[in-house]
C-alpha cells in the first residue's frame, strides 16, 4: 500500500461550514449567506495572524470572535444568546454529502484514517459524533491544540506523522481549503485537493498532486 494514512482537514472539507448561513439568516434576516463568508474568512485570517504574533487562542474563541467580528461589519445586532446558539450550530454543522461515502469506502482497506485540523478538540469531537463518524474516527482526531500554533504551520502537520507513526511521504493529505493544500505540500505529504469551490491552484510555489472535484474520486487513487 503505497499510502499507509489517509489524514483529512475538517471544516470545509469533510464539514459544511456555510451550513449554519440557515441559521444566521434566521437570527439576521437576508444576511446569512454574507455573514457566513465573511465569519469564515475572518476565521481564518485570525488563526494566521495569531500564529504570526506567536500567540494561540483556541478555535472554539476564534470561531465566536471572528462571528462577532463579522456581526460588526455588517451591523447585525446580536445577543449573548444568539451566539451560543449559532456555537452549538457549529458543532453540528453538516457533512458534506460525498464525506460519508468516500469515508466509508476508505475505512473498508485497512488504512489509517485520521482528522488533522485546526478545531478545538471539543468541537472536533462534537461535529465527528453528531455525524456518525465517531467510530471511523475517534480515535484519531488530531487538532493543532496540541502544539498551539495552526496549520499551514510545519509543527501542525508534524502531528499526524507522530501520532500515526508514519512518515509524511506515505500520509495522503486531504483538503478543500487551497491554503492547506499548499501547507501540506510544503510539508512533505502527498496532497489531494479537493476542489469544492472551482477555484485556482493557490499561487505559493507548491502545487497539490491531485485535484479533485469531490472525494468520490479519493478511493480509485488510493
Ligand atoms: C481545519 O479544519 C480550519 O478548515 C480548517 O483545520
Amino acid at each position: 500500500m503505497r499510502l499507509s494514512a489517509l489524514v483529512f482537514d475538517a471544516y470545509g472539507t469533510l464539514f459544511d461550514v456555510h451550513s449554519v448561513a440557515r441559521k444566521l439568516d434566521e437570527l439576521f434576516p437576508g444576511k446569512g449567506t454574507q455573514l457566513s463568508q465573511l465569519w469564515r474568512g475572518k476565521q481564518l485570517e485570525y488563526t494566521w495572524l495569531l500564529s504570526l504574533m506567536g500567540r494561540y487562542i483556541d478555535f472554539d474563541q476564534v470561531t465566536s470572535d471572528s462571528l462577532r467580528f463579522a456581526c460588526h461589519t455588517l451591523d447585525c445586532a446580536y445577543s449573548e444568546e444568539a451566539l451560543e446558539a449559532l456555537r452549538a450550530a457549529y458543532r453540528q454543522l453538516a457533512m458534506f454529502p460525498d464525506a460519508a461515502g468516500a469515508l466509508s469506502l476508505l475505512g473498508q482497506g485497512g488504512r489509517q484514517l485520521a482528522i488533522l485540523s485546526n478545531g478545538a478538540p471539543r468541537m472536533l469531537e462534537a461535529v465527528v459524533e453528531h455525524n456518525g463518524l465517531g467510530g471511523l474516527l475517534a480515535r484519531n482526531l488530531l487538532s493543532v491544540d496540541a502544539v498551539k500554533i495552526y496549520k499551514p504551520s510545519p509543527p501542525a502537520y508534524r502531528l499526524a506523522v507522530e501520532h500515526l507513526g508514519v512518515s509524511a511521504d506515505r500520509i495522503g493529505f486531504v483538503s478543500s481549503n487551497g491554503w492547506d493544500a499548499a501547507g501540506a505540500k510544503s510539508f512533505g505529504f502527498e496532497v489531494f485537493w479537493i476542489n469544492r469551490g472551482r477555484m485556482p491552484v493557490e499561487e505559493l510555489g507548491v502545487r497539490p498532486d491531485h485535484v479533485l472535484n469531490t472525494l468520490m474520486e479519493l478511493p480509485a487513487l488510493v
